[in-house]
Parts: C-alpha cells; sequence; structure tokens
C-alpha cells in the first residue's frame, strides 16, 4: 500500500550514472522503475551533465529526476530500487566514487521519514543543484523541508557545475532502431516530457494498448475524454482513439488543436451511417426524432436531434416523447438493447461494431466452462443474444463500476480487448478474462507510443470540424447533456 490512504504515492527519484555507458544506464533505469508493480512512470526531467559531488577523481555524472506514481510503500520502494540498482551493475554501496547507476528516492508523497536506511525527503537534496536542477524540471513549486520551494533552493546552489545534456535524447533513440522497437519506458519518459513541455494533455480511450493507457493523463470513454478535453486548461489535446472521438472532442473545445497520433485509426460503425442516407431515412419518416450514439461522424451528429452514449442511451430513449417515431443510428445492436430496457419501439440503423458483434452466444458457454462461476459482463455493442445471457450488460464505465462494487472475484468480459487492461488497473484483486480473444479493435491498436511522440513533436495531425457542422453537432450533444450525465 502506498503512503495515502486515499490512493497512490506520487514520488520523485533521483538518477544518476558516471560508469560505463551513462546514458544507457538512465535509460536502463527509467525502463525498470515503469514495470515495477503497481507503479507508473508519469514524467521525467531533462537529462543534466553534472560535476561529481566528492570522493576521488571521476567522471561527470548523468543527472535525471523521474516522477513515478506508485502503490508500493516507502520500504517496499527501497527494495525495489535496490533491485533495480543491482540489475544495473550497481555492485556495492560505496559512499562516494564512481557507479553505473544510482537512484534515490527524493520525495515520497510528502512524508517524512528518519531512518537509518530511509530518509525522505532526502536529506542533502536542498544543497545539490545536480538533484535540484532536474527536479525543478517537473516540480519546481513542491516545498522541501524548512518550507523552501524547489525553486528557491536552486537560488542557493548556481555556484555548482550542472549543464543540460546536450544530445536530441528523443532524436538519438528514435533513430537508432527506426522507431520501431524502441523500448517502452524510455519513449514513455520523452512523451511525458514532451507534453509538460507543450502544455499537452493525453486523453487515451480504454481499447487503447496498455503502453498507451499508462502515458495518458486522462482515460475514459469517447465521451468522458471530450468532456476533459473541453474542460482542460492544456494548449493542445493529444487524442488516442479514433477519428469520431477527436471530432467529438473538437466540437467540444474548438479553441485547441485536437491531435490524433494515428489519421487512419477510424470507425467502422461510424462509416456504415452517411448523411444522404440518414436524410433519405429522415424523409420517410417525417417527425422522428434522430438519436444517435456518439460513435458517429460530426456530420452525422449534425443530422441528428440528440446523441447518446452507451452508458445514458436507454434514458435518452426514455426521455423521448411516447408518440413520437425513433430513428436510433447506426448500432443496432445498442439501439435494439435500449429499445427493450426503455419499452419503445425504434428504427434501427442497420450498422454494428465488427468488434462486438464477432462475440457469439458459443463464446459465453465455452468461457463459462472455462471459469466456472466467473460473472460475464458485456457492453451493448454486443448482439442482442449475447446480451440476454450475460449477467450484466455496461458501457465501459459501467463495467468498472460493477467490478469494483460487485461482490463476485472474477469476470468474464464481452468487449474490446483493451478493457481487461484497464479493468486490472482500476480494479485490482479481481480477475478477468475475454469472453474471446478474437475481440480486438484494428483501428483502436493503430496509435503506438512512437505516434503519439511523433503526433507531440509535429504537433499534428490536427482534426477539425467545419463550423456549420460543429454548431449543429453541438446542440445534439448539448441535448443528450440536458436529458442527464
Ligand atoms: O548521490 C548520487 C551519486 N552521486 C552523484 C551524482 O549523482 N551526481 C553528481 N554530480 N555527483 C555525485 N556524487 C555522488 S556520490
Amino acid at each position: 500500500m502506498g503512503a495515502s490512504a486515499g490512493g497512490p504515492a506520487r514520488v520523485y527519484l533521483g538518477i544518476g550514472s558516471n560508469l560505463g555507458d551513462r546514458l544507457a544506464s538512465l535509460r536502463g533505469a527509467r525502463v525498470r522503475l515503469a514495470v515495477l508493480p503497481d507503479t507508473r512512470l508519469t514524467a521525467a526531467s531533462r537529462i543534466y551533465v553534472t560535476a561529481p559531488v566528492g570522493g576521488p577523481e571521476q567522471d561527470d555524472y548523468l543527472n535525471q529526476v523521474v516522477e513515478i506514481v506508485t502503490d508500493l510503500s516507502p520500504r517496499g520502494l527501497l527494495e525495489a530500487v535496490g533491485g533495480v540498482e543491482s540489475a544495473l551493475g550497481r555492485e556495492r554501496r560505496v559512499r562516494w566514487g564512481p557507479r553505473t547507476v544510482d537512484v534515490d528516492i527524493l520525495w515520497y508523497h510528502g512524508l517524512s521519514i528518519s531512518d537509518p536506511d530511509l530518509e525522505v525527503p532526502h536529506p542533502r537534496m536542498k544543497e545539490r543543484r545536480f538533484v535540484l536542477e532536474p527536479l525543478a524540471d517537473l516540480a519546481p513549486d513542491l516545498v522541501l523541508p524548512g518550507g523552501v520551494t524547489v525553486r528557491a533552493a536552486l537560488d542557493g546552489v548556481q555556484d555548482q557545475d550542472v549543464r543540460l545534456f546536450q544530445a536530441d535524447r528523443a532524436e538519438q533513440t528514435l533513430s537508432r532502431s527506426g522507431g520501431r522497437d524502441m523500448d517502452h519506458a524510455a519513449i514513455h519518459a520523452e512523451i511525458r516530457e514532451l507534453a509538460r513541455e507543450k502544455q499537452a494533455v493525453i486523453l487515451a480511450h480504454n481499447y487503447q494498448r496498455p503502453e498507451v493507457q499508462n502515458v495518458a493523463d486522462i482515460l475514459g470513454d469517447s465521451l468522458n475524454l471530450s468532456r476533459e478535453a473541453a474542460a482542460s486548461q492544456a494548449r493542445m489535446i493529444v487524442f488516442c482513439g479514433v477519428h469520431f472521438m477527436a471530432e467529438t472532442a473538437a466540437i467540444l473545445a474548438p479553441d485547441r488543436p485536437i491531435l490524433l497520433p494515428e489519421l487512419r485509426a477510424g470507425c467502422p460503425m461510424a462509416d456504415m451511417v452517411d448523411v444522404e442516407g440518414l436524410r433519405a431515412l429522415k424523409a420517410e419518416h417525417p417527425g422522428a426524432v434522430v438519436v444517435s450514439y456518439v460513435n458517429t461522424s460530426a456530420a452525422v451528429k449534425a443530422e441528428s436531434d440528440v446523441c447518446c452514449t452507451s452508458a445514458n442511451a436507454v434514458a435518452i430513449v426514455g426521455s423521448i416523447p411516447a408518440e413520437k417515431e425513433i430513428i436510433f443510428t447506426p448500432d443496432r445492436n445498442l439501439g435494439s438493447w435500449a429499445a427493450k430496457k426503455a419499452g419503445r419501439e425504434m428504427i434501427l440503423w442497420p450498422g454494428f461494431c465488427p468488434t462486438h458483434d464477432l462475440i457469439e452466444v458459443a463464446d459465453v458457454e465455452r468461457a463459462r466452462t472455462e471459469h466456472p462461476g466467473a460473472k460475464v459482463v458485456v457492453h451493448p455493442e454486443c448482439r442482442p443474444e449475447v446480451a440476454e445471457i450475460a449477467d450484466a450488460v455496461e458501457s465501459t464505465s459501467g463495467m468498472i463500476r460493477f467490478c469494483r462494487e460487485d461482490d463476485g472475484h472474477e469476470y468474464l468480459i464481452g468487449t474490446e480487448l483493451g478493457m481487461i487492461y484497464r479493468l486490472s488497473q482500476d480494479v485490482p484483486g479481481k480477475r478477468f478474462h475475454p469472453v474471446t480473444g478474437v475481440s480486438v479493435c484494428p483501428n483502436m491498436k493503430l496509435t503506438t507510443l512512437d505516434k503519439v511522440l511523433r503526433a507531440l513533436r509535429e504537433e499534428g495531425p490536427v482534426v477539425t470540424v467545419p463550423p456549420g457542422i460543429r454548431a449543429k453537432a453541438l446542440r445534439a450533444v448539448e441535448r443528450m447533456v440536458e436529458v442527464g450525465p
């Protein structure tokens, strides 16, 4: 358990190296820290070249500070950090002298510990520019013992020799492997650094690759993320998801660039409904209310009366006056589930999500045999006969809530596979299995860490929505919000 009863602890670690391939040692330390149990590496400072403080004549150090968020206790972390040091060839704890790597716990969630082998905050950090300079990259306003901030403490140590490490590290590491097989932790650190420099917020959908989920500031479903985009103070928004999601963010946050790291990441279900076809259906049913799932293009939203999500579809459908006809687009599965729950008949557009529609009753039955006692939780984008035999039908955010609050321990999840990772992170201590391993959305998986880094560097590709369409689409989204969350 971390320091705070309320959640994981934020920790700053100082990494130094002045022996062997110093850059590789820093990278190795970041990689290993990022994969410690119950730990996320959330930021990394720039790297500094620093003259050795104390000891015999020796090479300059490379120094860096990283931020992690961890559930490990201070002692658990100390032990884990020792393991990282030994794995990187740190042989013994010499007080002064060359070392392949040295990892110090500088600050642990504001805790104050004074034991012989563990002192936090680090007792000498206020006097060491090689610590303060990189720490100021991440947390200049962090208050150190004595009430002084990192920024203020730096003023007192300006005489020490500390230079920024000059090489363009991202360029170097990317070109080494052509950008393909670069390790996740290193690129993660580069992304976090650039996001901080550029004041960008990174949003990732629950179906994204685990390493993309790990690098994000905020995770969620498409509408939550778009709302976060609108509420955020960030200068730019990196949307790790598919095209209609970035469009929805652009509808709600038109004043900031919305970057979609992979422009080809589309949604086949959203593409199944087009403006002309919808207009033709509306002409056949004049007076019908058009309810469109957020998984539609901005142009289709602009043709719709009200939007819905998988979490609020039943409420939206139920809010429409009984005498009105309803056209529901584009998902026939979500539509028929919402119609049944709300007790309404609807004209269903014949679209579907190929990833969810692949899940069959036989898959549920097989999974139940393999995991007797596990509860089946499926997404309403699944076929009606699959939803029918499930223990619960929930949106992605609903799945997290359900599995957290439910008294069971094991669940079979019928949705895109990324959700298994999301659930295992958000609902620790319970077991999650996919109903079938085939539920992979190839579009969601197009976004990689390399592409997130490139999007941040190039500040593109940017997704925009023409103002005329945006105004109409916004009206449909706002109507949804008026009905409820
Ligand atoms: O305390 C960490 C190891 N170390 C360092 C260091 O990381 N940087 C600099 N500049 N000098 C150091 N002397 C020691 S010991």
